[in-house]
């Protein structure tokens, strides 16, 4: 993309309603603009970010088995009044009248569907494990929807369903998800901790909370910092291996941490003190096992090996795929904007060509853009007549990892400048290795 035929509105001024660094960043940096309180439309850039997320999150879920599906972002009040959810679920609930008069809703999220979509075709255990998820728009009525999309009213939700035969089934789906967001987080350059929480509205009795530590968050977490060291990185996971799914639960859930809401001080202080962390946190998904509650009212039952009829046993599990977005950004920026990770940047690469309209430096840049693109990358190239301050000033802002500076200077030596984003080292080399660089980086990801 040629910044000049792009659609990239950065702001000058600070906006004054964004309290926290990534809605003030994501409106500067032309990710997304308001439509309505709690309501955000995606501008090119933030786009981009989020279809990378949504696209990370799709790879997981499948690696782990689980099936992807498409409910609507509409429902059926009857279906929550079976559930007993429909009066339940109070003010959140954006209810809603069509022209015959019918209850409908914006769905808050999909239990009671999902389960209706299971009792209309599945009626037997040898039909088990399923676990379908989707990734859809969900709307609730936020009491005070704030920070941007990190608490919105309308939000992107990745939302899962397991459907098993018993109860040890149910807890092997609910480890198989455990692992499936640490790598999902990880591969967003996310440190992610699961925390044991409360259930809420969902119910159930085992759940845990993702969280990315910030000090914007709205949690307040405790936690022993051994948990820190913690990570899956090239670890070969075999999600039809329940023993190894356990090992690496265990790993994960065995130094204390959580949130305030399961708080044990008394537990708490048998950790040793130097390794006693209190912080905040950002909730980015939440898993929960709640057996047969939903199956239970709703009557999704199946025959079981002995040929009884029982209530299918389940569990949902969610990951807020919109409030990802802001939380990268809490978790990695500095003071000039945005620092990308490598999985989710909307441009691999920034291209600023130091003197537009000179033969020499369009056609360098020229050939580094067609390079990248030839290898499958997808560049920015800032071909606008501006200044070099202010280039760099955008690139910063917006935050691409990579920057390949070009200019007649360094082009008489034959060579352009890479410059890293995160660390801000330099090095000069020829262009055509400066395209290779970047191709190697992005090999694996
Ligand atoms: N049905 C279950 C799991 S599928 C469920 O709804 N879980 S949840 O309520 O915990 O939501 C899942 C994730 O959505 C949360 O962890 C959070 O990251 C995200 N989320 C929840 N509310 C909002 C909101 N108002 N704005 C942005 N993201 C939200």
């Amino acid at each position: 993309m040629r910044l000049t035929r792009y659609f990239l509105p950065v702001l000058k001024e600070t906006p004054a309603e964004a309290q926290i660094v990534s809605h003030r960043y994501m409106l500067r940096a032309g990710l997304i603009k308001q439509a309505a309180v709690g309501i955000y439309s995606w501008l090119p850039l933030g786009l981009k970010v989020l279809r990378n997320i949504e696209r990370i999150v799709d790879e997981e879920q499948q690696k782990a088995g689980h099936i992807p599906l498409l409910m609507p972002t509409l429902q059926s009040a009857d279906l929550w009044r079976e559930s007993g959810r429909y009066e339940a679920y109070g003010e959140e609930m954006l209810r809603i009248k069509d022209r015959h008069g019918r209850d409908l809703l914006y769905g808050p999220t999909n239990e009671e569907m999902i389960t209706d979509i299971f009792r209309s075709f599945v009626s037997s255990y040898r039909d088990l494990p399923k676990t379908l998820y989707h990734i859809q728009w969900k709307f609730r009525d936020e009491m005070r929807p704030r920070f941007g999309v990190m608490r919105g009213r309308e939000f992107l939700m990745k939302d899962g369903y397991n459907f098993d035969v018993d109860r040890d089934a149910a807890l092997e789906a609910y480890d198989r998800h455990m692992v499936s967001y640490l790598r999902t987080f990880e591969r967003m350059g996310l440190k992610a901790i699961p925390m044991r929480a409360d259930s809420g509205p969902i119910g159930g009795e085992n759940t845990h909370e993702f969280l990315v530590l910030a000090e914007t968050g709205e949690s307040e977490v405790f936690y022993d910092s051994e948990i820190l060291d913690l990570e899956l990185s090239d670890r070969m996971v075999n999600y039809e291996d329940p023993d190894q799914l356990k090992e690496i639960v265990s790993e994960w859930t065995t130094p204390y941490a959580r949130t305030d809401e399961t708080h044990d001080p008394a537990l708490f202080d048998k950790v040793p003190e130097e390794r006693r962390r209190s912080s905040r946190g950002i909730e980015v998904g939440q898993i929960f096992y709640f057996g047969t509650k939903y199956s239970e009212a709703l009557g999704a039952t199946v025959t079981n090996a002995d040929g009884q009829r029982v209530p299918v046993e389940m569990g949902s599990h969610g990951i807020g795929v919109s409030r990802l977005v802001g939380a990268i950004i809490e978790a990695s920026h500095d003071e000039k904007g945005i620092i990308w990770p490598e999985g989710v940047t909307p441009f691999h690469v920034g291209i600023v060509n130091l003197r537009q309209g000179d033969a020499e430096t369009d056609a360098a840049c020229a050939g580094i853009y067609a390079g990248l693109r030839t290898l499958g990358l997808d560049p920015l190239y800032d071909d606008r007549n501006e200044r070099a301050g202010a280039k760099f000033a955008t690139m910063d802002l917006i935050g691409l990892p990579w920057r390949i500076t070009v200019g007649p200077k360094g082009l008489k030596n034959g060579v352009v400048e890479l410059v890293s984003r995160r660390t801000g080292e330099s090095e000069e080399l020829p262009p055509e290795q400066a395209v290779e660089k970047i191709a190697r980086i992005y090999a694996y990801l």
